[in-house]
C-alpha cells in the first residue's frame, strides 16, 4: 500500500515537472500608439529589421485590434480579457484621477504568478496612478517586479525622470526609455531561476510624443528626404525595434526562446496619417484606424514560421488563450469576453461566441461591433454638453445611461477604408448586429464602476 502511495505521488511529481517544463515563457511586448502600418512587415518605409525577422519567424496577423482605440481602456483589456468599460476603464487616466484598474480585477500577471511564473512589468503602465493616490500599481496587480511610469515618459523619452520602480520614484534615469526598458527587463531575466518561468510585459512609451530620438537615426531618414517631423518618428520607431532585437538576443543568450509566447502590438492605432494607410480614422476613434494593429506571434515550439493569417483577432484574446497556453484554468466566476487562440493553432478554427466591441464614449461613433466581415459602428444620443478630455463627474452617469441611436455598417473585406456605409441597403444584418451591439452594450456598462470624485 505505501509503495502503492509512494509510486503515486512520483508520478504526480514527474506529471507536474513535464507539465512545467513544457510550459512556455510569455512576453508580451506593446508599443504606444503606433500604427497598424508603422513597421516594415506591414508595409512601413521605416527599417525594422529586428521585428521584420521576428514576424518570418512566426505569424504576422493581418486582422488583430486592440481592445480599445486608448491608452488605459486597451491596456486593461489585454490584461483582464474584458472589456474596457467593464471594468471601468471609460478613457484614458489622467492625472491624479479616481479612475484605475480595480483590484478585484484578475490580471494574467496574478494568473501567472499563482502558477509559479515570475513576472515583470516594464515601461508603460496607465492604469493607475503611480504618484498620486493609493491604488493598485503593477506590483499590486501580480507583477513581482515593475519599472515604469503611470503615463508617458517625461520630458520625453530621453532621460526620462519619472520612472518608479516597485513604488519608488527613482529620478532621472539616462538614455533612451525603450532601452532603459529593456535593460531593466534583460538584467529580470538574466536573475529568474533557469527552472522557473516567466512573464514579461514590455510596454514601450515610444512613439507616443513627446517623441526623443537617436540623432543619428533621425539624419538617416532625413537624408532619404523625409521632413524633420516625419524623420523623428521613423527614428523612434527604429530605435524600438533596436531595443526589441536586444530583448529577442536575451531571450536567445538565456535558453528560452524555443519555448517563448512572445505577442507584440501596439496599444491603439497611429496619430500620423502614414501609421494608418488604407483605414479610417486614428487613435482614439472606433473605426479601424482607431482600434486595428500590427499584432506578430512568435512561439516557435508550437507554432510554424512564416505564417501570414487573416483571422480576425484581438488583445482581449490573449488571458483565455494564455491560460489554455499554460493550462491553468480561466477565473472563476468572471465574465471574459475574448477567445483562446489555441484551437487556431493547433490547426483549427478560431471559434469566437460573442462579437468583438469597443466602445469609446467620448468620440463619434463610439461604439464598433465586428461580426465576420462586417463592421456596425454605432452613434450614442447627443450629450447635454461637450466632454471634457478627461473623464468628469458630469460625463459618468451619462455614460452608463446614453442609448445607441444611430449606426453605419460597413464590409471590410470589400471596403477595409469604411468608405461605403450599407446600413440602408443592408436592413437584414444591420437588425442581426444592431441587436447584438445592443446586447454587449448593456452587459458591459451594467458591469462597470461608478466613479466617484
Ligand atoms: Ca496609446
Amino acid at each position: 500500500m505505501r509503495i502503492h502511495f509512494l509510486f503515486f505521488v512520483l508520478c504526480i511529481a514527474n506529471i507536474q515537472t513535464l507539465l512545467s517544463a513544457a510550459r512556455p515563457d510569455v512576453v508580451l511586448v506593446m508599443l504606444d500608439d503606433s500604427g497598424y502600418t508603422d513597421f516594415g512587415c506591414y508595409g512601413s518605409k521605416v527599417d525594422t529589421p529586428n521585428i521584420d525577422a521576428f514576424a518570418k519567424e512566426g505569424i504576422r496577423f493581418t486582422d488583430c485590434h486592440a481592445a480599445a482605440p486608448n491608452c488605459s481602456p486597451s491596456r486593461a483589456g489585454m490584461l483582464t480579457g474584458r472589456i474596457p468599460p467593464r471594468v471601468g476603464l471609460y478613457s484614458y487616466i489622467p492625472p491624479n484621477h479616481p479612475m484605475h484598474l480595480p483590484d478585484e480585477e484578475i490580471t494574467i500577471a496574478e494568473i501567472l504568478k499563482k502558477e509559479g511564473y515570475a513576472t515583470g512589468h516594464f515601461g508603460k503602465w496607465h492604469l493607475s496612478s503611480l504618484e498620486y493616490r493609493e491604488q493598485p500599481g503593477p506590483n499590486q496587480q501580480g507583477f513581482d517586479h515593475s519599472l515604469g511610469t503611470s503615463n508617458n515618459a517625461k520630458p520625453n523619452h530621453l532621460n526620462p525622470v519619472n520612472f518608479v520602480r516597485n513604488g519608488e520614484a527613482i529620478g532621472q534615469v539616462k538614455g533612451y526609455s525603450c532601452q532603459v526598458v529593456v535593460d531593466e527587463t534583460n538584467e529580470w531575466m538574466e536573475k529568474v531561476p533557469k527552472e522557473q518561468n516567466l512573464f514579461a510585459c514590455v510596454w514601450f512609451h515610444e512613439p507616443h510624443s513627446r517623441i526623443a530620438s537617436p540623432p543619428e537615426l533621425v539624419a538617416k531618414y532625413e537624408a532619404r528626404g523625409m521632413k524633420k517631423k516625419d524623420a523623428l518618428y521613423y527614428a523612434n520607431i527604429e530605435n524600438v525595434d533596436i531595443a526589441f532585437g536586444r530583448l529577442m538576443n536575451k531571450l536567445k543568450e538565456l535558453g528560452r526562446e524555443e519555448n517563448a509566447f512572445v505577442f507584440l502590438t501596439s496599444d491603439n492605432g497611429g496619430v500620423n496619417a502614414f501609421s494608418n494607410q488604407g483605414l479610417r480614422g486614428k487613435k482614439s476613434f472606433v473605426y479601424e484606424g482607431g482600434q486595428r494593429d500590427a499584432g506578430i506571434l512568435r512561439w516557435p515550439k508550437k507554432i510554424p514560421v512564416g505564417q501570414i493569417r487573416h483571422e480576425t483577432i484581438s488583445h482581449l484574446d490573449l488571458l483565455p488563450t494564455l491560460c489554455d497556453a499554460t493550462e491553468v484554468a480561466r477565473p472563476k466566476g468572471v465574465k471574459l469576453d475574448g477567445t483562446s487562440w489555441m484551437p487556431m493553432l493547433n490547426g483549427k478554427c478560431l471559434d469566437r461566441t460573442q462579437p468583438l466591441f469597443w466602445f469609446f464614449y467620448r468620440v463619434e461613433p463610439a461604439a464598433a461591433m465586428r461580426m465576420g466581415e462586417y463592421s456596425l459602428l454605432g452613434y450614442l444620443e447627443k450629450p447635454p454638453k461637450k466632454f471634457s478630455h478627461g473623464l468628469s463627474p458630469v460625463d459618468m452617469p451619462w455614460i452608463k445611461q446614453a442609448k445607441i441611436v444611430s449606426y453605419e455598417l460597413y464590409n471590410l473585406r470589400e471596403d477595409l477604408a469604411q468608405t461605403k456605409d450599407l446600413s440602408k441597403s443592408h436592413p437584414k444584418k444591420l437588425a442581426e448586429m444592431k441587436k447584438a451591439m445592443a446586447s454587449i452594450h448593456a452587459d458591459v456598462l451594467t458591469d462597470g464602476p461608478n466613479w466617484k470624485w
